[in-house]
């Protein structure tokens, strides 16, 4: 049996991991579904948000993508296809990376015994279409070229600007691929049962590393006795800081939601024990959302993604300063 393999792309925060998600809720109670996902952070968040939905689930956290879809995303990949068997497979790339070499990797031959490449699927929120940040962005650009299925996301906040720049943007370049319009990342399931068609060529990958990579296996874990670690990551143009805490560190709701609000950066992901259980926190630019359950998680994990070098030091401060005595 040939494992179904969809990627599920998009840019940093566009609604992937959400999608996975709703297409997880889908699943046919007989089928075995594996999922896939490789974090631009050396703390891996969107694993924990992943977690528990009845999918086998493996995490490639850190880095630079040409480096992570490499070597580890290769021993990922044969992991899960070797021993687990799915019959189908979601990958959710970072927001960050190129779609070429992780496209090469799934149509590579080694791998066509396996699987069978169906339908990738690009997020879209329309109101980046209005910022160059995004349009100027050569992984944002070819993510969306690369895809079969453009899924324009978030539709409850846009504006008529938003709906004018996105029906301007499929004119130019949809090419007649579907196009699916949607809040929540609520695609159906039967969209990954489109083929992979699209064939165009997709220039290389600019490849723009400033730090050695570390091309992390695993998620990271805290070891040893310490009560906390941090971690950064640089690449793409982006920088990362994350922090993982022990278990037996509470934080303060109000504290860092404060913090989560206030904090200057693009992007702010954490799975965070609180007094009640579980905080999570996603914040892409203004939007924030928050959700809380009452089991405390494993560990408390942060992550932090912005365009920018940011006072990481002080926002560390700010940080710590949020947990409960
Ligand atoms: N208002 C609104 N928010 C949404 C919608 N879909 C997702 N979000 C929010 O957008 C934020 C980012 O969603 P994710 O699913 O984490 O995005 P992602 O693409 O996986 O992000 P990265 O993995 O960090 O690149 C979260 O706070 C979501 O709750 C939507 O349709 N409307
Ligand atoms: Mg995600």
């Amino acid at each position: 049996m040939l494992t179904k393999v969809n990627l599920i792309t998009g840019f940093l925060g566009s609604g992937k991991t959400t999608t996975l998600l709703h297409l997880l809720s889908q699943k046919p109670e007989n089928e075995v579904w594996a999922v896939l996902v490789n974090e631009f952070g050396e703390i891996g968040i969107d694993g924990a948000l992943l977690a528990d939905q009845g999918a086998v689930l493996k995490e490639i956290p850190g880095g630079c993508m040409c480096c992570v879809n490499g070597l580890p995303m290769q021993i990922g990949l044969n992991m899960l296809l070797q021993q687990k068997k799915p019959h189908r497979l979601l990958i959710e790339p970072t927001g960050l990376g190129h779609p070429k070499q992780i496209l090469s990797l799934l149509t590579a031959e080694t791998y066509q015994p396996w699987l069978e490449l169906q339908a990738t699927l690009c997020l879209l929120d329309a109101r980046q279409l209005s910022n160059s940040r995004y349009t100027d962005n050569e992984n944002f650009r070819d993510q969306l070229a690369a895809a079969d299925i453009i899924v324009a996301n978030k539709q409850d906040t846009w504006q008529d600007d938003d709906r004018r720049a996105l029906t301007q943007w499929y004119q130019a370049s949809g090419d007649g691929r579907p196009l699916v319009t949607v809040s929540q990342g609520q695609v159906d399931m039967q969209c990954l049962d489109l083929p992979r068609e699209n064939l165009r060529a997709l220039p290389d990958a600019a490849h723009h590393h400033a730090a050695p990579q570390k091309q992390g296996l695993a998620a990271l874990r805290l070891t040893g006795n310490a009560p906390w670690r941090r971690a950064l990551n640089q690449g793409q143009g982006y920088y990362a800081c994350g922090w993982i805490f022990a278990q037996d560190t509470v934080f303060d709701t109000a504290r860092l939601l404060d913090w989560v609000r206030l904090s200057p950066v693009d992007r702010i992901k954490g799975v965070m024990r609180i007094a009640e259980g579980t905080l999570i926190v996603n914040r892409q630019g203004a939007d924030l959302h928050i959700e809380t359950k009452p089991v405390p998680p494993m560990d408390s994990r942060i992550e932090l993604i912005h365009e920018a070098e940011a006072p990481w030091n002080h926002l560390q401060a700010g940080l710590l300063m949020a947990r409960l005595p």
